[in-house]
């Protein structure tokens, strides 16, 4: 029934929120604001300038920068956790990951990347998974990103396959939302009452079971 699978990456293969919050938070302390780990949920999933945004609103510091400074900021932060994941292996994906795509190829189903970061390409390589994704989306290529439906909706017509056959896999409410906006079946990664717009919620990647998807 199904024919493609759209991974997002932060909390669904890897985990990169841990490099993204010391990012933010050394660059946020450079322009004299101070983040927590509970404001960094309210990133998780968000493209990289928008967060940069909701620090920024969060500080009540909208308006002292021009959208040039901004860029630079954002670029800063961006330097600084391209570095962090530098160090990044197969070690970094998540137990399961590989036998479940293993398994989607098995079965002819394809598998996609539907991240909001650019950085993706970089780390499927350094994650050592290049070989089994067909294609990962460029967010710069699409209009909104998630909580919109553009990613993965890119993702399908790209691979050509019908909105009916894909699945979506999400650990952020704001990637559930998009999958559902896309028309496709929702699997959420995480804690059930917070996803609780997904069709059907696992804990973890690994605990994904393709027999009850199919
Ligand atoms: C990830 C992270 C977000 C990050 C975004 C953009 O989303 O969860 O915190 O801001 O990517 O990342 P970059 O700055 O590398 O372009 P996802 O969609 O993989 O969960
Ligand atoms: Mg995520």
């Amino acid at each position: 029934k199904y024919k493609l699978f759209i991974f997002d990456m932060d909390g669904v293969i890897t985990e990169t929120s841990e490099q993204h919050y010391q990012a933010w938070k050394q660059l946020a302390n450079e322009i004299g604001i101070e983040i927590d780990r509970k404001f960094n949920e309210k990133l998780k999933g968000v493209s990289r300038i928008e967060s940069l945004e909701r620090i920024l609103e969060y500080a009540n510091k909208a308006n002292d920068f021009t959208e040039d400074e901004k860029l630079e900021l954002a670029t800063r932060k961006n330097e600084n956790y391209k570095e962090m994941i530098l160090k990044f292996t197969e070690e970094n994906l998540f137990e399961g990951v590989k036998d479940l795509f293993d398994e989607l190829k098995k079965r002819n189903i394809k598998i996609a990347i539907g991240s909001a970061s650019k950085n993706a390409p970089t780390l499927v390589r350094l994650l050592g998974i290049e070989n089994d994704i067909d294609y990962i989306v460029n967010p710069a290529e699409v209009k909104r990103g998630k909580p919109a439906p553009d990613i993965f909706l890119k993702a399908a017509e790209h691979l050509g396959v019908d909105i009916s056959e894909c699945i979506g896999v999400e650990d952020a409410e704001a990637g559930i939302e998009a999958i559902k906006s896309a028309g496709m079946f929702a699997v959420g990664i995480g804690d059930s009452k917070v996803l609780n717009k997904a069709d059907i919620v696992y804990g973890e990647t690994k605990d994904i079971k393709l027999e009850d998807l199919m």
